[in-house]
């Protein structure tokens, strides 16, 4: 019945992949031309076609009405950024890009290294954006916290996609069990920032503050972002850091092998842990960043560290990258944490 739901965008599909697909589920097809019904095909529709939702997924716009493994959710806020601004538009680049890997989501993804699929009869939704209050922060961030609430009491996981870095702090206040957070970026954000401010250098100073987090892992920070002023912070809140320098030096294993196992874990990815070569698209560019292996081996190793309840995508500013390799590179690293998370 899925499929049946599923949105059949336009006619313009491309012969080879509906004979593909018509081998691959003849039987759906023909079941589907009978009833006058939508098929499967979502596969068979080009990159350019159709309405916009995070993989082509059903769009859920009342919460009431989620029923799915995975629940998407845009968070289209960059006030809280000292840098560039333009990460208000990181869900809409996301979503966009992420047209390129658009196909009936049960099948799973299938990986030509080691001739496998992932995530197969995982259900997928994207519950479009949290509503935004300009100039009014706190109310944005309390919409935060009650959406990604709704999601998990509906079961599913919050996947969320920025938005500046501060929205970590309202997402995490959501969750109702102890977690460990490991959080990828080139800063500690544990800058003091202005007094009584929420931005996305300080966040993690309050994150440490909640009764939920029990500890906040620090991975791939370099560069001359990160003063004494916020390491003396990161060190008062005893988070764990290790730098993108041990890492390019000792390599996936070792840096796995520093992370202790744990209960629940939350991942927060600021995409400025990547090299900027493979993530120009973010506010706060350092050199010498993570590559492509780096970032994605940490991400699947730590999954597999506990039981992954909740994932955020932060800092991609579409606006400094016409390119858009900055989002394809973060939905992909998305797909390969959840598959080993996952499977
Ligand atoms: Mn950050």
């Amino acid at each position: 019945m899925r499929g049946l739901e599923r949105n059949v965008r336009g006619s313009g599909w491309c012969l080879t992949r509906v004979r593909n697909q018509m081998t691959r589920s003849g039987l759906a097809l023909l079941l589907a031309v009978f009833l006058g019904a939508p098929a499967m095909l979502s596969q068979a529709v080009p990159t350019f076609v159709g309405v916009r939702t995070f993989l082509g997924t059903p769009y859920v716009t009342n919460l009431d009405d989620l029923h799915a493994d995975f629940a998407v959710l845009g968070v289209p806020f960059d006030e809280g950024t000292w840098g560039w601004p333009g990460e208000r538009y990181g869900p809409r680049g996301m979503r966009e890009s992420s047209q390129e890997y658009n196909h009936d989501l049960t099948e799973g993804f299938y990986y030509i290294d080691g001739d496998h699929t992932v995530l197969k009869g995982k259900h997928w939704v994207d519950v479009g954006d949290v509503p935004i209050m300009p100039t009014v922060p706190a109310q944005t961030d309390d919409k935060i916290t009650e959406m990604v609430r709704k999601i998990r009491s509906k079961g599913a996981f919050p996947i969320v996609l920025g938005g500046d870095h501060s929205i970590t702090f309202p997402i995490l206040r959501a969750f109702d069990v102890p977690v460990t957070v490991i959080h990828f970026d080139a800063h500690l954000d544990t800058w003091s920032g202005a007094p009584g401010n929420l931005d996305h250098a300080t966040w993690v100073n309050r994150a440490v503050q909640l009764a939920n987090v029990k500890t906040v892992i620090q991975v791939g920070q370099r560069g001359l972002a990160n003063d004494e002023e916020a390491m003396g912070n990161a060190r008062k809140d005893h988070t764990t850091i290790i730098t993108a320098e041990q890492i390019h030096r000792k390599g996936v294993e070792w840096t796995l092998s520093q992370i202790p196992g744990s209960g629940n874990i939350y991942i927060t990815l600021d995409v400025d842990v990547m090299d900027p070569t493979l993530a120009p698209g973010t506010g706060t560019l350092e050199p010498d960043g993570l590559n492509f292996s780096e970032i994605d081996g940490l991400l699947k190793g730590v999954s597999a560290k506990g039981r992954l309840l909740g994932m955020d995508i932060v800092e991609v500013n579409p606006m400094r990258d016409t390119t858009t390799r900055t989002e394809q590179t973060a939905i992909r690293l998305l797909i390969d944490t959840l598959g080993a998370a996952f499977n």
